[in-house]
């Protein structure tokens, strides 16, 4: 088992966009998540830095969608962010697809086994955020081993306006649309019945992996619903319940 061979392939892969199969290599989860940290030790070593983490798999519409049960993460860098209402080029990715999430940034530290109460009272902030994921395997497919070596299919992220934390975040309406076209509506409950509970689950996962979350990171809670292909042009916006609107294009 190479890690650092498996890294640099998806690495490359990342970097060139193009597809690559799924792994031949039977990976257990923690060698995936092995691979993906020495993805992203990489990406820091060309200048890139750890901006928070990404949560998968935290609805059944996305569980549904890609035919995996387990929730993972991924890690996110400064490189990966998008201004909000910003533009990305089309030729940066392989097959992109764009999904509504809502975007959490800590005021304080949170240690591994956290409640709920306490998730809430480290936030900073509440935004509504896009993700655009892109597989760097063929057909955007892969196995649970595969994805997570993948860090998660993190590609770019957007961050709309942070609002000061609310109360009660569990049932607020998402409307996604490309191109003035509605293609997802649903709600911040399909996120674990809560999006709070997503941070609690990044929490254990982010420190069990000896990178505990930090103050000023950012957690993306993960898609509330199916994801949708881009194509080169499509103008994504996101309206989120109290939250607003958040704008992403790909050119
Ligand atoms: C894996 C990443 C899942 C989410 O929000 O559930 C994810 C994928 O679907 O390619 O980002
Ligand atoms: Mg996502």
């Amino acid at each position: 088992m190479n890690i650092a061979a498996i890294a640099e392939r998806l690495d490359t892969a990342m970097r060139d966009a193009h597809a690559v199969p799924q792994l031949a290599e039977p990976l257990s989860l923690d060698q995936a998540y092995a691979v993906q940290a020495a993805s992203l030790a990489r990406r820091y070593a060309r200048g890139e830095r750890r901006v928070g983490v990404k949560m998968g798999f935290t609805s059944l519409a996305k569980m549904e969608q890609m035919g995996i049960g387990e929730v993972i993460w991924g890690r996110l860098t400064d490189a990966m962010q998008v201004a909000d209402g910003g533009t990305v080029p089309f030729t940066r990715f392989v097959h992109p697809r764009i999904e509504p999430e809502i975007a959490f940034l800590l005021g304080t530290d949170l240690a591994a086994e956290v409640s709920e109460a306490e998730a809430y009272a480290a936030l900073a902030g509440v935004a509504p955020a896009l993700e655009l994921i892109d597989s760097r395997y063929e057909n955007f497919r892969f196995s649970l081993s595969d994805v997570v070596a993948d860090n998660s299919s993190s590609s770019a992220f957007v961050v709309g306006p942070w609002s000061a934390p609310f109360p009660d975040l569990a049932n607020l309406n998402f409307t996604m649309s490309i191109g003035g076209e509605t293609k997802q509506t649903g709600s911040s409950a399909a996120i674990l019945g809560d999006p709070i509970r997503s941070l609690v689950r990044a929490a254990r996962l982010a420190a069990t992996s000896g990178e505990p979350l930090k103050a000023g990171d950012i957690v993306m809670a993960g898609g509330a619903t199916a994801a949708e292909a881009l194509a080169p042009g499509d103008r994504t916006t996101l309206d989120v319940e109290r939250l607003g609107r958040v704008i992403l294009s790909a050119s």
